[in-house]
């Protein structure tokens, strides 16, 4: 039952993303929720092809061919070379599959969704993570002001710390969505010609070869699942070697999460969430709910209403938003998010997605502090490389 409705989340989530507004990337709802489906359908697609005739070629549709001159125009690209890299995409079902939005019904549940990310295999694999990259995270900390625990909960939650970073050749993934998006939801093709665009773009500067990138069916890309429009924009060459390498370099991947938080509004100090009990009644909750994530009220205005916020809530001094989790059948569960947690949303519009990043981070950050006061206490026990 768990992986059924793991996978059902996840798909929920991409909906999520994919309705989000363009400069919210789209991958961490689809990125993250993606793999565990785009990875089953990443195995099976190789045992099918056996049988089964190869994906369509875009070859030389005139749709493409259209837009390779138009790309090699406005981004000073060679005409021929992008025409080239195009015309080997092939349009893939799985992708066009995946993109949809969960059957109507679908029950969201927090539960499942946060035991998905904040299990004990995925913990131990943040605290590998962190110790490996204890200099990025603090010099990503003092120079944008957002906490290790944070980077380290979306890089979790993203790619299980670069484990699961996607299996579809980029090329293919996003010439699908642009030139073939699926009709029965809302169009997002313009959206994912932009971000081809600027995928040719970032592999041109880079000297990768684009045949050859694999991420996400919806384009995302690396460690942190950064979308090639953001991977040009808000990614950072955080060691200096001159290069911005997400899918293997977790010190550029460090510096680049936190950059993004950064330029998205994180406030440097402020918690994300704070405990809330809801108005008992209805009307007043509904009216708490009806702005969803986007913070609208203070705390005095939380009290107004009947909510009960913890003591570090009743201090806060911008306005929150009252998160409802659904759990499925059981009750929902409730959080005060404030402009932080908005922030953490534009990662990936979703309050699940946001909730488990801090879930996760909170997890590796206990365990961290659990393995150093070990240490601390016998250090004898302790190997060489024990932290301190
Ligand atoms: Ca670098």
């Amino acid at each position: 039952m768990p992986a059924p409705k793991s996978a059902l989340a996840s798909i929920a989530l991409i909906a999520l993303a994919l309705a989000a507004p363009p400069l919210v990337h789209a991958a961490e709802k689809p990125a993250r929720k993606a793999t565990a489906a785009q990875h089953a359908a990443a195995k099976k697609k190789p045992k099918a092809k056996a049988v089964a005739p190869a994906a369509p070629l875009y070859g030389e549709r005139e749709d493409l061919r259209r837009f390779a001159a138009e790309v090699a125009e406005r981004r000073g690209l060679d005409a021929d070379w992008v025409a080239v890299q195009l015309a080997q995409a092939r349009r893939l079902d799985s992708v066009q599959r995946l993109v949809m939005p969960p059957p109507a019904g679908t029950a969201k549940d927090w539960a499942a969704y946060r035991a998905r990310f904040v299990e004990p295999r995925r913990i131990a694999a943040g605290l590998a993570f962190w110790q490996d990259h204890e200099d990025a995270l603090a010099r990503a900390q003092a120079r944008w002001g957002v906490p290790p625990e944070i980077v380290v909960g979306i890089i979790g939650v993203e790619t299980f710390y670069g484990r699961i970073t996607g299996r579809f050749r980029i090329v293919d993934a996003l010439a699908t969505l642009a030139f073939d998006f699926p009709t029965g939801r809302s169009d997002r093709s313009p959206f994912f010609r932009r971000e081809l665009e600027e995928f040719l773009v970032w592999a041109e500067r880079e000297g990768r070869d684009p045949q050859a990138v694999r991420g996400s069916f919806a384009g995302a890309i690396g460690l942190p699942q950064f979308m090639p429009s953001n991977l040009n924009r808000l990614a950072v060459d955080f060691d200096g070697d001159g290069h911005v390498d997400l899918g293997g370099n977790g010190v550029d991947a460090v510096g680049s999460v936190a950059h993004f938080l950064s330029a998205h509004g994180w406030q440097p100090g402020m918690a994300t969430t704070h405990a809330v009990a809801p108005p008992v009644d209805t009307a007043a909750r509904a009216r708490l709910l009806a702005p969803d994530i986007e913070p609208s009220f203070t705390a005095a205005e939380f009290a107004a209403a009947g909510a009960e916020l913890d003591a570090a809530g009743r201090a806060h001094a911008s306005p929150m938003a009252l998160v409802e989790l659904q759990n499925g059948a059981a009750a929902p569960s409730y959080v005060a998010g404030t402009a932080n947690f908005r922030v953490l949303t534009r990662y990936n519009a979703s309050s699940y997605y946001a909730m488990a990043v801090i879930a996760l981070g909170d997890a590796v950050a206990q365990a961290r502090a659990a393995t150093r006061a070990a240490a601390a206490a016998d250090p004898a026990a302790s190997s060489a490389s024990a932290p301190r």
